[in-house]
């Protein structure tokens, strides 16, 4: 058996890390990575811990959206040294609206990072899933911005303790023109990352995985592996298109999409 796939901790580890993970997400401090302490968690003692951080969240009231994929490019990949893309899960408390403040007071290492955005019309059941079957799947996709937020020390991290982190996910944005994806050409789709006026990051979408559906199908592919599936209505971001550029208090920010428009913030305290 592949030994990512084995879990190595037990119920007793997962309650102890993920209430290390929600005391560092919710206070916004900085962790050490958890394989320090359990150098031979897996990843899917990742998921088993952000599976709790779920259950935890939803009893607390959050109202989950959708997903998240991450590590969906090469330039991300070896931005952050690993090799496997991971997903992560989206509430409603995450969202903040087009053109807003967004607080950092309550972030630790915020990077905001452009991501082409799925909204799909039908359930989607994996194994198996592919691209095909997500556009088919797809109601419309929008521009998006991730402002993702690693809640590990000098990011110094890996897989397994990214995916505990549920993939970073902090906050995200969505905007600027929902479009059909027959009428768009989605891998040859362009954007910019403007921070203060400035061009700092720019790529086309074929970046994420050749096509950003594929991400989508990796993630369907991924929630089968955890039993799951993707209902209709989920709103599923598919991944940096360019490297996550950081961000602080002060900042504003405007990624321009080709075809999709804008989606722009500002950061304060
Ligand atoms: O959204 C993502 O690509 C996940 C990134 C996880 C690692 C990081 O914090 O950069
Ligand atoms: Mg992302």
């Amino acid at each position: 058996m592949d030994q990512t796939l084995t879990l190595t901790l037990s119920r007793e580890d997962i309650v102890r890390l993920c209430e290390r993970v929600e005391g560092a997400q919710t206070r916004a401090y900085a962790i050490p990575k958890l394989t320090d302490e359990y150098p031979a968690m897996t990843i899917a003692d990742g998921y088993a811990v952000q599976l709790e951080l779920r259950r935890r969240f939803l009893a607390a009231g959050h109202k989950q959206v959708g997903w998240k994929a991450g590590l969906t490019s090469r330039a991300k990949m070896k931005q952050m040294g690993v090799d496997v893309p991971s997903i992560g899960f989206l509430t409603d408390r995450m969202a903040r609206p087009e053109n807003s403040a967004i607080s950092t007071h309550d972030l630790v290492h915020p990077r905001v990072e452009c991501e082409v955005a799925f909204v799909t019309r039908k359930d989607l059941q994996g194994p198996g899933c592919t691209r095909q079957d997500v556009l088919d799947a797809t109601d419309y996709v929008l521009p998006a911005v991730e402002i993702i937020d690693s809640r590990f020390s000098g990011f110094k991290f890996d897989l397994p303790s990214v995916v505990a982190d549920n993939g970073s996910s902090a906050r995200f944005v969505g905007g600027g023109r929902p479009r059909y994806v027959e009428d768009l050409d989605l891998p040859t789709l362009g954007v910019v990352m403007e921070k203060n006026g400035e061009t700092v990051a720019g790529a086309a979408a074929a970046a994420v995985l050749g096509h950003p559906a594929e991400a989508i199908a990796m993630l369907v592919n991924i929630l089968a592996e955890l039993g799951e599936g993707l209902p209709a209505g989920s709103f599923v971001m598919s991944g940096g298109i360019t490297e996550a550029v950081p961000v602080k208090a002060g900042d504003s920010v405007i990624a321009r999409f080709q075809e999709l428009g804008s989606v722009s913030m500002r950061f304060v305290e």
